[in-house]
């Protein structure tokens, strides 16, 4: 029988009779937070780059001045961002299913920003690593920065990455960069909440990187309903039940509180 009810009226439902519910959140979810996205062309220094030439260990290896200058110029302008509107409807559903014993709701995020954190949300999984938490590339040991980089806008500053206090290495951006494997702790905690999900609603993101990619479909094969929020087109339309062709920050407070 054809669902009559518009798609947001009946995702509400959905989501309202859903028991476990995974939200897995991409770059275009930090986007109305004025973060760029991978989508988004790069620019002053690293203009003639790809995002995705740029975050990997060779270009690490080639340049890390290049690299890590990029990775503070994007941690500078996260820390100056604020969460949006639609961090923050995450943020107070899930804190109000919890209230309420609704069911449970697990974040896991491909970003590498911490404005799901900020906005007061559950603590997510994630599965890219965290640009507030970088490494040492020699011995692996945490590692500190040694400056607080000023925002600039185009962005366009070569930095020398700190010096490990263990052992003297290099560090290295806390982030998953292609061809790296990702967090153990991370793929196995994101895969058990698929598994044990009966919904999933993928907000923002292009479902071009794997294996993240392949998380909402395993959720499909456990037998969990998907949605999606991307004012795009993805891989995941055909496999959405509800495709909400709206932003994060306009459909998600309107999807999980309410508001119009
Ligand atoms: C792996 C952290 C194996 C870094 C990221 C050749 C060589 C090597 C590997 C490969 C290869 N070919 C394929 C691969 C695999 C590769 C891959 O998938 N490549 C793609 C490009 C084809 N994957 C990997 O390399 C992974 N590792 O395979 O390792 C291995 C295994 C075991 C042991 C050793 C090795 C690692 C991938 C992780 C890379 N790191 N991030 C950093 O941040 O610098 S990925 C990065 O891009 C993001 O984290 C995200 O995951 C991904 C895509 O970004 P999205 O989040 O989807 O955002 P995007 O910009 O793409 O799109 C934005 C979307 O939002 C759009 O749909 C847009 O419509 C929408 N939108 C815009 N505005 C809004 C909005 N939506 C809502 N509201 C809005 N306002
Ligand atoms: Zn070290």
């Amino acid at each position: 029988m054809m669902d009559t009810r518009p798609p947001l009226a009946a995702a509400r439902d959905a989501i309202s009779a859903a028991r476990r519910i995974v939200i897995f959140t991409g770059a275009g979810m930090s986007a109305e937070s004025g973060v760029p996205t991978f989508r988004d062309a790069l620019t002053g220094l690293w203009a003639r780059f790809s995002a995705e030439a740029l975050a990997t260990p060779e270009a690490f290896a080639r340049d890390p001045e290049l690299v890590w200058g990029w990775y503070e110029w994007r941690r500078a302008r996260v820390r100056a961002a604020q969460p949006n509107a639609g961090h923050r409807a995450i943020a107070e559903f899930a804190a109000r299913r919890a209230a309420e014993g609704s069911g449970g709701v697990t974040v896991v995020t491909q970003n590498v920003d911490d404005l799901h954190e900020r906005a007061g949300g559950p603590a997510a999984v994630h599965l890219h690593g965290s640009l507030f938490a970088p490494r040492c590339g020699a011995c692996g040991a945490p590692g500190a920065f040694a400056t607080v980089e000023p925002v600039e806008p185009e962005g366009g500053r070569r930095l020398a990455p700190p010096r490990c206090e263990q052992c003297g290495g290099a560090l290295r951006p806390g982030v998953v960069w292609f061809g790296e494997g990702l967090p153990e702790a991370a793929w196995s905690a994101a895969s058990q909440a698929m598994d044990s999900c009966d919904l999933v609603l993928c907000v923002g993101t292009s479902a071009l990187v794997y294996p993240a990619a392949a998380l909402p479909e395993q959720a499909l094969r456990a037998g969990a309903m998907l949605l999606q929020v991307n004012p795009g087109h993805t891989a995941f339309d055909a496999l959405a039940r509800f495709n909400l062709k709206g932003s994060a920050a306009t459909v998600l407070p309107a999807l999980l509180c309410g508001n119009h």
